[in-house]
């Protein structure tokens, strides 16, 4: 299942690289040059800020650690450097202005295809199996994300426009699903684009538990509220009440109640709530509280990662619910094909052999875990991606958004977050304990 040919590798990595430039040349053409450098939000960077730093990441691992080369503008790193400045601050660096970031963003991949094209694939971690131009691709995707967030923070009219994901009729089926007790394998040690903090893989031992056929719907959660959900702390984590009294969080981010009906804006747009969708702009607290409510709890991320990889007949661990191979748009709502998650129950192609339903795309989905890392870690190829990340206070989000391009997202993919942050495409399913000795394997 994994690449080895060298034609197939540079093919692989051409499309990655290139699909996301489409995606960010899109994000970053679709409104004028002052909605670049404004900043939409705090929470936020200026889109012109997301457009160079992706140039600058890519000139820096492809270019000057995998070809060697020199730095061709060295003067701006510390401008484009995460770390350096807190996402407030950086509309009031001297940036490049729209036009010279994305000349420089196009000279750096014009390069980087170059060494494409020259490299052997071998010899070296970063180049073994491409790995430093998946990586990139990924880290543009992610940004593209990121933009994609800060679209939707931003006031005014439409600026981008997709076709609805097909209308699916209710989803009648068991509302939850038995994954039996046992061990599996978490993480990956084979995935020759996983990042670091998907390695290595490991066994863990889960007991039985349920969890949700299909993520939260609106209308799930509506009835949260309407029983008074956000206004009794028997739901609420302590922190999680603070938070929701001192900034009087209400609903999810970007709903509003008019006339008895719950309206939500989205990408400029003002609708109707749809009822049969699954909940987006939820905190952690949001979804811990709701799931208390409902008597259940979030699944912890090796049952989320069981659920979605564990093939109960082979006993192994698949790279997808539904097998080895990469989506396909009949499987999961991925790559911003759309601008919305698809109905609860849509992608029945897409199930868990246990019959588990949009574990990949729609919502990234809350789970119950720290970031921690994995047994065996080690940063790779550098300790701001993901080491200075872990602890107690980022909880891990899994599955992707219909924000997320494939490159980016697997069965053993982790993205995480503050739990007060929903301004991301977050949304989460439930779980149960099944009782001890429910069936084993
Ligand atoms: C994994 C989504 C939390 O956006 O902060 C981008 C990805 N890392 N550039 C983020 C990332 C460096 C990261 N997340
Ligand atoms: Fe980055």
């Amino acid at each position: 299942a994994f690449l080895t040919d060298p034609e197939t590798l540079r093919e692989r990595a051409l499309a990655a690289l290139t699909r996301a430039r489409d995606r960010t040349a899109l994000l970053t053409s679709c409104v004028e040059d002052p909605d670049l450098t404004a900043q939409h939000s705090p929470l936020m960077s200026p889109l012109v800020w997301d457009l160079a730093h992706i140039g600058n990441q890519e000139e820096m691992w492809l270019l000057r650690e995998v070809a060697g080369r020199e730095a061709i503008r060295p003067e701006i790193d510390g401008l484009y450097d995460a770390f350096e400045h807190p996402r407030a601050e950086r509309p009031s660096l001297p940036l490049l202005p729209p036009d010279e970031a994305r000349r420089y963003a196009a000279e750096v991949r014009g390069r980087a295809l170059d060494v494409l094209e020259s490299t052997a694939f071998r010899g070296t971690r970063l180049t073994e199996a491409g790995f430093a131009f998946g990586m990139i691709a990924q880290h543009e995707q992610q940004h593209d994300e990121t933009m994609l967030i800060t679209h939707q923070l931003r006031k005014g009219p439409a600026a981008l426009t997709a076709p609805d994901p097909a209308p699916a009729p209710p989803f009648t089926g068991p509302a939850e699903v038995l994954v039996p007790g046992g061990p599996f394998t978490m993480g990956t040690s084979a995935e020759p684009w996983a990042l670091d903090n998907e390695r290595p893989a490991h066994q863990r031992f889960v007991p039985p538990f349920f969890i949700d056929t299909t993520p939260v719907t609106n209308a799930a959660y509506q009835a949260f509220i309407a029983d008074g959900g956000y206004t009794d702390p028997r739901w609420w984590d302590s922190d999680g009440w603070s938070h929701i009294r001192a900034h009087s969080v209400e609903a999810p981010l970007f709903w509003r109640r008019e006339g008895g009906e719950w309206l939500r804006r989205r990408f400029g747009v003002t609708e109707l709530v749809p009822p049969d969708e699954p909940v987006l702009h939820v905190s952690w607290y949001e979804a811990d509280a709701y799931a208390r409510w409902a008597g259940r709890r979030l699944p912890t991320e090796a049952e989320w990662e069981k659920a979605a990889r564990h093939d109960p007949a082979a006993r192994r661990s698949t790279r997808y619910p539904w097998g080895d191979a990469d989506p396909t748009p009949e499987q999961a709502n991925l790559g911003q094909r759309h601008l919305r998650p698809a109905p609860a129950g849509s992608y029945p192609e897409g199930a868990s052999p246990l019959g588990v339903r949009q574990l990949i795309g729609d919502v990234w989905e809350w789970t119950a875990s720290d970031f921690l890392p994995y047994p065996g870690f080690t940063a790779f190829p550098y300790r701001e991606y993901s080491e200075v990340f872990f602890g107690p206070e980022h909880k891990v989000l899994r599955g992707g958004s219909f924000a997320v391009d494939a490159v980016a997202c697997r069965g053993t993919f982790r993205n995480w977050d503050y739990p007060i942050r929903r301004q991301i495409f977050s949304g989460f399913r439930t779980a149960r304990d099944a009782a001890p000795g429910t069936e084993t394997s």
